[in-house]
């Protein structure tokens, strides 16, 4: 019995693209869930629209800092001290060309801001204005995907990892963050540089990258399943 209910979430998705399919499903009928939530967020945002973005009053006082707030790991700190100005973000995997980008040129990039609620899957939200660079700039930048890229993979200081498909990358609220409500993004938060990725969960809004992979597939990746959230048994799509 319940090896047919995912079987049956499989057949409403066949023949679709994997945008409407997640790219591991749980077992049992968490499983089937799992692909409903995502084929069904995916068809409802299908035209790709902004998530909700809020008016400066709305901002809230004090943005919590959660998690990892401040990873211990020498090079990190070596970082913080110089102000990231010796930092680089290299980007591989399949794109066009490979390369590293220094926090100034990641600023350098056309610039996006938006007001937004984060909402953590903890039990928490808040709103706040990110700026950063659109994820699709940077790609381009690095000559573009290759046509087999199928998910983008982050790697942080603190060994948390996360990864989002296409759809999201070309969102053009999926930014890389460098700013929070109009000041450099704090260490709390994910210093220099986070992803906002605001159709989805706390988790997969990862702090600290410190590089940033373009794969085909998420099965090389540490335990599989695209994230350190989903390989300990969380979905991999966390819409909100
Ligand atoms: N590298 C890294 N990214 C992370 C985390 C973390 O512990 N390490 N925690 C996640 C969770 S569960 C949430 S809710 C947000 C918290 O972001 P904040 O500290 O800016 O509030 O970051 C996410 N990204
Ligand atoms: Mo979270």
């Amino acid at each position: 019995m319940l090896v047919s209910v995912p079987a049956l979430g499989g057949l409403l998705t066949t023949g679709c693209s994997d945008t409407f399919r997640p790219p591991t499903v749980r077992s049992g009928l968490i499983g089937a869930a799992d692909v409903l939530t995502m084929s069904t967020s995916r068809w409802l945002q299908r035209d790709q629209p902004l998530a909700r973005e809020f008016g400066r009053e709305h901002i809230a006082p004090e943005f919590p800092t959660w998690g990892q707030t401040n990873p211990d790991d020498e090079r990190y700190q070596q970082h913080v001290s110089e102000q990231f100005r010796h930092w680089a973000l290299p980007v591989g995997g399949l794109v066009q060309q490979p390369r590293s980008f220094s926090l100034a040129d990641i600023k350098a990039l056309p610039a996006r801001t938006q007001i937004t609620a984060h909402v953590c899957e903890q039990g928490w939200s808040a709103i706040a204005e990110w700026t950063g660079a659109p994820l699709s700039l940077l790609l381009e930048a690095a000559g573009g995907v290759k046509p087999e890229a199928r998910y983008v993979v982050f790697h942080g200081v603190d060994r948390w990892y996360e990864s989002i498909d296409m759809f999201e990358v070309v969102h053009p609220q999926t930014i890389l963050a460098y700013g929070l409500n109009g000041e450099e993004l704090p260490v709390g938060n994910g210093a220099p540089l986070r992803l906002r990725v605001e159709r989805q969960c706390g988790y997969k809004n990862i702090k600290f990258i410190q590089s940033i992979e373009v794969v085909d597939s998420l099965a090389g990746i540490r335990r599989g399943t695209g994230g350190l959230s989903s390989d300990f048994g969380f979905h991999w799509f966390g819409g909100v």
